[in-house]
């Protein structure tokens, strides 16, 4: 995996000091190891949450080959396990989860502890969600990764190699060595597990403010969008639609009628979110709190007593999520809520936030009545970083009871490795300025790097208005949505003080350009949907860093103003109010190019990114609509920038959108195959699979080259030439 060299050095040195503090190495799969402390340490290692079949992390075998070239250094200090791995020189650090900042993690310290992070700065050591978990990207693009598979508070510390420290007994570490960062990625995802397929209304606009009041209101938002034809496909209802706070209630004084409100909604093309928190309120009376008394569903505190904190609706009892019997008791309490129309479910607050307390959360030493198979009864410091997972995956569960038919759609603002198998990810309550506007491209990168590539950022801020000006708020705002809309989870976003930050909210000017960028997120919503495919079978990363399209190009490793979107298109945002940073491209004849031909005015707002398309590749786009799948895709268009040898390739898939029948191949995998000949390109379908039935429709094809656009329209599935000479 590593050069020679630097291998036989590495593992000469370290192979001696592994027999002296008695490492035990074992074999998961062709370079993936396991390595633990000592065979004492593996015996007792506790169960792997993280890993989406923890009975493999337990199928080790003998090594059966060379072993890791990475040699990791066990000790305890303190009671604390101490991890050092020595590193080549120029190898670039990612991943490590959710973490501010940039994309280049060497450097840089981060502790794994789910954390209520309003407001973070680059110096907060804990966001939201936990990954112990580094990508190392070698000189020569070979790569591996490092997993610390314990749920308990973890520092990641990459100022000098890789030192992790974390409390707790000791546990196993997983390591990975791959050829490439993509391989490592989707080797993370053979053990922590990919995404199931989303959603296709998942992958719209959303919109969301905290909070949208009444439901007239909602209603409101909702006809201005079809009104003034920006399109969204969700719209969020944040906590002040809950009686008092109280999880699972309706306000009977503003939402009435949620059942009617959804109606109303789903008949004009939109599916609804609807927040739910851990914190049940401490009500006799209230029959969530009354069940979950009946049940002896409480966190407990270490001397038994049922432990209280306080949120939203005052003092409040948690599930203890990390108990079966409790897990499918919170599952039910979604029969009735969904039984409204709702589609999808958002938990907040799962760090769990508590107020007023100096930590922001539980005491450490509550009291968990864990399953045994998650590692059985212990403290809170053993599950605290996993509540908000296990939360989200009884949310998930009681959806699925509700709806099996359907693919359910949660999001989560805390989580852990693994978690992503759950619910998507979105980068918390982040301030409207340029510099987290910035961040919210290697945050969405970086959580990709951790298997989680659902997720994006409150597009346009969740705190503050962006600026002094109405001019400078809304610069940053159409900068911010320009280049959102092509972040994998898209939703605008602000929080209750703010001014209203809908996509009309900042004058006619701001509007033309965050509608042109929404029409493009669903002008690719061909190519988008195929990426979430790619992700849900191959543990694929939807957008990915530019150093992806060629991992031995140093001047790439570092390069976070830009981004892949999948493997063939590039986007190139201006994260400056004067546009005037420059941007390290990958090499080779990436194409830039625009959707003019659909969309007005959309190859001169200086707002939006570039989008450039790799060599070699054909984007299947559609038409613009109002909300996924309006329209037929017809006509498909595909857009050709063929290589060096006269080439290009490009996969598209279809289905339902939001049932299951695609796992019984109910869809339909098309793959497109562009080749120049003479004054030609001749496009063929060279291939569809599956039984998702297509209807006839027409493809276009739009060659792009030097001297232009060129163009055809055929039947698909017949071969369509494009004349290159007029
Ligand atoms: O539920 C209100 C907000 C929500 O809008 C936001 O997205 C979460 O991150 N929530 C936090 C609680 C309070 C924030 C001040």
């Amino acid at each position: 995996m590593l050069p020679r060299m630097i291998r036989c050095s590495i593992a000469l040195v370290v192979a001696l000091t592994a027999v002296a503090r008695g490492q035990v190495y074992a074999q998961l799969h062709e370079g993936v190891y396991r390595v633990d402390a000592s065979a004492e340490a593996r015996a007792e290692a506790l169960p792997s949450l993280s890993f989406a079949l923890p009975e493999q992390r337990e199928a080790y075998r003998p090594l059966d080959d060379d072993g890791p070239v990475l040699r990791p250094r066990f000790s305890q200090e303190d009671g604390r396990q101490i991890i050092v791995i020595d590193i080549p020189a120029g190898t670039s650090l990612y991943a490590t989860g959710e973490v501010p900042g940039r994309l280049l993690r060497n450097g840089m310290t981060n502790t794994n502890w789910n954390s209520d992070s309003y407001a973070y700065t680059i110096d907060t050591p804990s966001l939201y969600q936990s990954h112990p978990w580094v990508l190392g990207v070698l000189p020569d693009g070979r790569s591996f990764g490092v997993l610390a598979d314990t749920t308990w508070r973890s520092t990641f510390d990459l100022r000098d190699g890789i030192r992790i420290e974390a409390d707790g007994p000791p546990f196993p570490l997983i390591l990975i060595e791959q050829e490439s960062p993509i391989a490592v990625v989707r080797t993370l995802g053979e053990l922590v597990g990919r995404i199931e397929m989303p959603p296709k209304w998942a992958l719209g606009y959303h919109q969301c403010r905290y909070s949208y009041f009444p439901d007239d209101r909602v209603r409101e938002i909702a006809g201005e969008f079809r009104k003034r034809d920006i399109p969204c496909d969700v719209i969020w209802m944040d906590i002040d639609y809950m009686d008092g706070y109280r999880c699972f209630t309706f306000s009977p004084e503003h939402f009435p009628d949620p059942a009617s409100l959804n109606a109303d909604l789903h008949a004009q093309g939109f599916h609804t979110v609807w927040m739910i928190d851990p914190g049940i309120k401490t009500e006799d009376g209230y029959f969530v709190y009354d069940q979950g008394t009946d049940l002896d569903a409480w966190v407990r505190r270490a001397d038994g007593t049922v432990y209280q904190g306080e949120v939203w609706p005052g003092m409040c009892v948690f599930p203890d999520f990390t108990n079966a019997t409790v897990r499918a008791w919170w599952a039910g309490l979604y029969e009735d809520f969904l039984a409204t129309g709702i589609d999808g479910v958002w938990n907040d607050m799962n760090e769990p936030a508590i107020f007023n307390v100096p930590t922001k959360t539980m005491p450490e030493d509550n009291h968990h009545r864990a399953d045994a198979s998650l590692g059985g009864p212990g403290p809170h410091a053993q599950y605290h970083n996993v509540f908000g997972m296990l939360m989200i995956r009884a949310t998930r569960e009681g959806v699925m009871r509700v709806h099996p038919d359907r693919r359910p759609f949660v999001l989560s603002r805390a989580n852990f490795i693994g978690g992503h198998r759950y619910g998507a990810a979105w980068t918390g309550d982040n301030i409207a300025n340029w510099e987290h506007m910035e961040w919210s491209v290697p945050m969405t990168l970086n959580l990709a790097l951790s298997g989680q590539p659902f997720a994006g950022p409150d597009i346009g801020g969740f705190i503050g208005n962006g600026g002094e000006t109405e001019e400078d708020q809304g610069r940053l705002f159409a900068r911010w949505m320009g280049f959102g809309t092509m972040l994998p989870f898209a939703r605008g976003h602000t929080g209750k003080e703010n001014r209203d930050k809908e996509p009309w909210a900042f004058g006619p000017e701001v509007e033309a350009t965050c509608r042109r960028a929404i029409q493009r997120r669903y002008v690719l919503m061909p190519y988008l949907y195929t990426l979430f495919w790619q992700a849900h079978t191959r543990g694929d990363p939807v957008a990915r860093p530019l150093f992806f399209a060629d991992p031995r190009d140093p001047a790439l490793r570092s390069e976070d103003d830009a981004f892949l979107l999948g493997g063939d298109l590039l986007v190139r945002p201006f994260m400056t109010p004067d546009r005037d940073r420059a941007v390290t491209m990958p090499r080779g004849a990436w194409r830039r190019f625009d959707f003019a031909d659909r969309i007005e005015g959309d190859d001169s707002d200086p707002d939006l990114p570039e989008l450039y398309l790799r060599p070699g590749a054909i984007l299947p786009t559609g038409p613009v609509m109002e909300f996924v799948d309006e329209k037929p895709l017809d006509p498909l268009t595909l857009l050709v920038n063929l290589d060096e040898r006269g080439r290009a390739i490009g996969v598209l898939y279809e289905d339902a959108g939001d049932d299951w029948g695609f796992r019984d191949g109910a869809y339909a995998l098309s793959v497109y195959l562009a080749q120049r000949e003479g004054d030609a390109v001749r496009l063929r379908r060279l291939t569809r699979l599956g039984s998702f039935d297509v209807p006839e429709r027409r493809v276009r094809v739009i060659v792009l080259d030097d001297t232009g656009r060129h163009e055809a329209i055929g039947p698909d599935g017949a071969v369509i030439d494009v004349p290159l000479k007029p």
